[in-house]
């Protein structure tokens, strides 16, 4: 019967376009816009530059008028990672290597290059600049970003005069006598 046919070809276009029509409702897409996370902004903290060298930061400490005081050396930083103190004040530290790896605490200019496996605790005798920022390295790990600075009232400009030393000698070495 070609009536029934038409009746049946009807009611399918009938539902292919309503089916159509439903599949056409926008779907919303939430989430598309999500991608402000910030992760490629610095932060700030994670590093700090001192004397032109930058340092992992591990936070700064004010040891004005101490005498002694507790640095905490780690894989690969040393916490407090700057400390700031007075000009020419001298301060007992006492090292101790919470890492798992050997680290240094090294101040060529000062004579000062202790050596700590992990775990182990030493001393050090340490003397803040004129001015400015003295660095502190882990001899194994500088380059890492491993040192930290002795900071006269928190300038972290390189010290200047005597104690940094600027002579690119073999460092050390004592000047001939004068031979007469
Ligand atoms: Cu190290």
């Amino acid at each position: 019967m070609p009536n029934a046919r038409s009746t049946i070809t009807l009611i399918a276009l009938s539902l292919i376009l309503l089916a159509g029509a439903c599949a056409e409702e926008p779907t919303a897409q939430p989430g598309a816009a999500e991608e402000t996370t910030g992760e490629s902004e610095e932060e700030g903290a994670e590093t700090v530059t001192i004397a032109g060298q930058e340092a992992t930061n591990h936070g700064s400490e004010d040891v004005t008028g101490l005498s002694e005081f507790e640095l905490e050396i780690d894989d690969f930083y040393f916490e407090p990672t700057v400390l700031e103190g007075e000009a020419g004040q001298t301060l007992s530290l006492s090292l101790h290597n919470e890492g798992g790896v050997a680290h240094t605490f090294t101040i060529e200019s000062q004579d000062v290059d202790v050596q700590l496996g992990g775990g182990e605790s030493g001393e050090a005798e340490v003397t803040f600049p004129e001015s400015g920022a003295l660095t502190f390295i882990c001899s194994f790990h500088v380059s890492g970003g491993m040192l930290g600075g002795l900071s006269v009232g928190g300038n972290l400009e390189a010290a200047v005069g005597g104690a940094s030393g600027g002579g690119g000698g073999g460092g050390g070495g004592e000047p001939p006598g004068p031979g007469y």
